[in-house]
């Protein structure tokens, strides 16, 4: 880790952003947050582009290296600090499986589902209508893994989870009743129950009351 400490740079409601920002706190790592107004655009200006031209949340500096995925952020803070990495390739694959789900299943999924109830009043119904089949069925997959298996990944908290628990975690916003899948939410717990977790958003308007 550089000397100066890393800057994320991301939205408060971001999910992506809150994948960072709990991998940041929950290794202890040193950063600061810059908030960046995402629903009023700011995120496609010249400036934030000239850093991260995807145009996407979050985008970390750390010292020289800029990092623009987030899945990429959490390999390099796992290989900074130790922490929820992988031993071997196989363990790197086996965590891979997941970065592939929460594509396949959340963002285009639960993910999509909050947004639009968080974001857009509830509207379009029909796009609504289109991602439900998907969200619950990538429900179905993740209870049925749950229901052998503590963790997704390794037998341990991988980076997996700092990429799926976020997005299901916003599960109130989805119109679902996350007791109907029985071994997801003793999974939310366990993740919630360790060292550092904080419920993602609040932390992050914290860290901004904080800094300003
Ligand atoms: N592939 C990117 C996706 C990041 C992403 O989609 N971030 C959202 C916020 S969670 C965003 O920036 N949305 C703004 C937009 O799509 O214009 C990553 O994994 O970091």
């Amino acid at each position: 880790m550089s000397a100066v400490a890393p800057r994320l740079i991301g939205q408060k409601q971001s999910l992506n952003t809150h994948k960072a920002a709990l991998m940041l706190v929950m290794t202890g790592s040193d950063f600061t947050f810059e908030p960046i107004d995402v629903l009023n655009g700011a995120h496609k200006s010249a400036d934030y582009e000239a850093l991260n031209p995807f145009g996407r949340v979050p985008t970390l500096i750390a010292g020289d290296l800029i990092l623009r995925q987030t899945t990429t952020i959490l390999r390099h803070l796992a290989q900074q600090t130790g922490q929820y990495g992988w031993a071997d390739d196989l363990e790197s694959y086996d965590i891979e499986n997941w970065f592939g789900f929460a594509t396949d299943y959340l963002s285009a999924g639960l993910a999509r589902l909050r947004f639009i109830n968080r974001f857009l009043n509830g509207e379009p119904v029909a796009i609504k209508d289109h991602y439900r089949p998907n969200m619950l069925r990538g429900l179905d997959l993740l209870d049925r893994h749950l229901r052998d298996h503590e963790w997704l990944a390794c037998g341990r908290p991988t980076i997996a989870e700092f990429v799926v628990h976020p997005m299901v975690f916003v599960w109130p916003d989805a119109e679902v009743e996350i007791a109907d899948w029985p071994a997801i939410g003793p999974w939310l717990d366990r993740f919630q129950a360790l060292p550092g977790w904080r419920e993602p958003e609040a932390m992050l308007l914290e860290m901004m009351g904080a800094q300003a």
